[in-house]
């Protein structure tokens, strides 16, 4: 069977490689929005519904108006913006920030000079956790419907560049297995030009997988179309973005001023989330910017 399976495989690739437009129609481009083996994306859908078969969250209606209305948005537009909340919080937050880019704790991927990472943040900054306050917890509970857990945290800081975009700052989708949801949190102001995250809503992103864009680095015959039509994530400090980083989206430069941002990926979870990072502590922040994910879900 996985011989017969193995040629099929080899056969669609030199006939994609011959005629790219059936690439449009890999399987799992247009079901799971990402161009992993199918036998990952199985692999985390199977994980999810171990997770909720543990605790089969409900769907945010008891949760409130505002949960019930993250979730639909989050399901049709991809993304949802909470208001900020707790000043002081924030405030606390982005003074250790500027204490520790200031003392050069901090690290960059050569790539992207112009974001600049916050070297241990879960150690320095534990702070930040408390940004999942409960109407949060609750939409990524009913998003999941089941627990879930912070697989990555970091913080970081965009600054002005005038070098030529790579990597997060070109259109592009962050490729991910399904069920991986992202929160960035605003640390400073941010509009359109104050470095907010844009990104193409689900109709608008479906649009152009269909038509056939993925790579970010060949993306010129739909430049047109990945330039009209996005939104920008705009709040003022403390506002939490959540979203699904399968979207079409890009990262901006603040033009004279920073942005800061606190950001967490999440996966569905066996238990509650505090009970995991209790366990794991630092160990959250192993994935960083290198954009990978578990090989297997169910690890810590
Ligand atoms: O920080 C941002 O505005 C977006 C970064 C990004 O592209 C990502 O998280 O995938």
């Amino acid at each position: 069977m996985d011989a017969v399976l193995q040629r099929v495989k080899t056969g669609y690739r030199r006939l994609a490689a011959r005629y790219p437009a059936l690439d449009t129609f890999r399987p799992n481009r247009l079901v799971f929005g990402n161009i992993r083996p199918m036998r990952q994306n199985l692999r985390y859908l199977q994980y999810w519904r171990e997770c909720r078969r543990v605790h089969p969250g409900g769907d945010g209606a008891a949760a409130g108006p505002v949960v019930q209305e993250a979730v639909r948005k989050l399901r049709t537009d991809g993304y949802y913006i909470f208001p900020p909340q707790d000043p002081g919080l924030v405030q606390t937050i982005a003074q250790k920030v500027e204490r520790l880019a200031a003392a050069g704790q901090t690290s960059v991927d050569e790539l992207e000079p112009w974001m600049i990472q916050i070297s241990h943040c879960v150690r320095d900054v534990p702070e930040i956790f408390q940004f999942l306050r409960p109407e949060i917890v609750a939409t990524l509970e009913a998003a999941f419907r089941s627990h879930f857990k912070i697989y990555s945290a970091e913080i970081y800081r965009l600054v002005p560049t005038e070098r030529s975009m790579e990597a997060s700052g070109l259109w592009h989708t962050d490729n991910y297995p399904p069920a991986v949801l992202k929160a960035m949190v605003y640390l400073t102001d941010c509009d359109q030009t104050s470095g907010a995250l844009r990104i193409h809503p689900w109709p608008g992103t479906r649009r152009l997988l269909r038509s056939g864009f993925f790579d970010r680095y060949q993306s010129e015959r739909f430049a047109d179309r990945l330039n009209r039509g996005w939104v920008a994530m705009e709040g003022r400090a403390g506002s939490v973005v959540l979203w699904n980083s399968n979207v079409v989206h890009r990262a901006t430069p603040p033009k004279g001023a920073i942005r800061d941002a606190a950001a967490f990926k999440f996966l569905p979870s066996k238990e509650p989330w505090d009970r995991h990072l209790a366990r794991v502590g630092e160990g959250v922040s192993y994935e960083r910017r290198n954009r990978a994910v578990p090989d297997d879900p169910s690890a810590d």
